[in-house]
């Protein structure tokens, strides 16, 4: 029953992605209460720990951007606010940020898996983990060796369109450019979920459905909790899971290229880079 209400809840945050990404100039507010936790310098992104927001999204820790830093510019690290959360169609913001006051950031807690793993460098072969597909196949890395490899990480019930959403969006763009293009043939997309718990073989198989991918050319990857967070840290992946709720997960993004011999060649950080980027990169490793 649990499980069964939670695929409901993931297929509903899925299409309420979707939905807030595709269609075209749709834009919804919703009122948004939370704690500050940290700042980026330029004042322009903040990570916030809210409360449930009715009709988008459960509780959560986040990073939001906002347009204009003024927005930030007198918040500190503690401070409780208020704000507006605007979705519009490949973005989310806040505006009218209110301080309402201040309370003791809790102890975050501690990344699951242990510090210590060097990001790997051009050049370096990429650790042979031991994955299970959308098939519930076991996989390990070295299976995709004689394809170069886009990889990204990513969770499927990531409401922020900008983020996870984006990424499989702009993968679905850069398998349908593998489709026209012949000397990118030996190509392969693997998108690698952060959340196991929720991310089950099934689930990610639902996903790859409504997204189209060809999964003779895009595989998705679960596996074990500290197993993904040891193999993504050493692409500067950086995941956070809430003590007392491990599906609160707060995420950077990274992509990368790794090349037919399963050496890591390089990679593309956050969600501003474009899929005729990384396709360029792709002809120059697989030519
Ligand atoms: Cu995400």
């Amino acid at each position: 029953m649990l499980k069964n209400s939670m695929y409901r809840i993931i297929h509903l945050v899925c299409l309420l992605a979707i939905a807030a990404a595709c269609s075209a100039p749709d834009r919804h507010e919703y009122q948004l209460k939370g704690q500050v936790l940290s700042i980026a310098a330029d004042h322009k992104e903040a990570n916030i720990k809210h409360e449930d927001i009715p009709g988008f999204m459960p509780a959560m820790t986040m990073p939001y951007k906002v347009r204009d830093a003024e927005q930030y510019a007198n918040l500190v690290p503690g401070d409780l606010i208020t704000a507006t959360l605007v979705v519009v169609s490949n973005e989310a913001y806040l505006k009218d940020v209110k301080k309402v006051g201040s309370a003791p950031l809790e102890k975050s807690a501690a990344p699951s898996a242990s510090s210590g793993f060097e990001l790997l460098k051009p050049g370096e072969a990429v650790p042979n983990t031991v994955f299970i597909d959308q098939d519930n196949k076991v996989r390990d890395f070295a299976s995709f060796k004689n394809s170069v490899v886009l990889i990204t990480f990513i969770y499927t019930k990531c409401p922020m369109p900008d983020f996870c959403p984006l990424m499989d969006r702009n993968f679905k763009t850069i398998q349908a450019r593998l489709e026209k293009d012949p000397s990118l043939k030996n190509v392969h997309l693997v998108s690698v979920s952060f959340d196991p718990l929720n991310d089950t073989p099934q689930v990610l198989k639902m996903h790859a459905g409504s997204l189209g991918a060809d999964l003779k050319r895009w595989t998705f990857l679960t596996g074990h909790r500290d197993d993904i967070d040891q193999f993504a840290m050493r692409f500067g992946v950086a995941i956070t899971r809430e003590m007392n709720d491990p599906t609160n997960i707060t995420h950077n993004l990274r992509t990368a290229i790794i090349d037919k011999q399963g050496v890591f060649v390089k990679s593309y950080t956050g969600n501003e880079w474009k899929p005729d980027e990384i396709v360029a990169d792709l002809k120059n490793v697989a030519g």
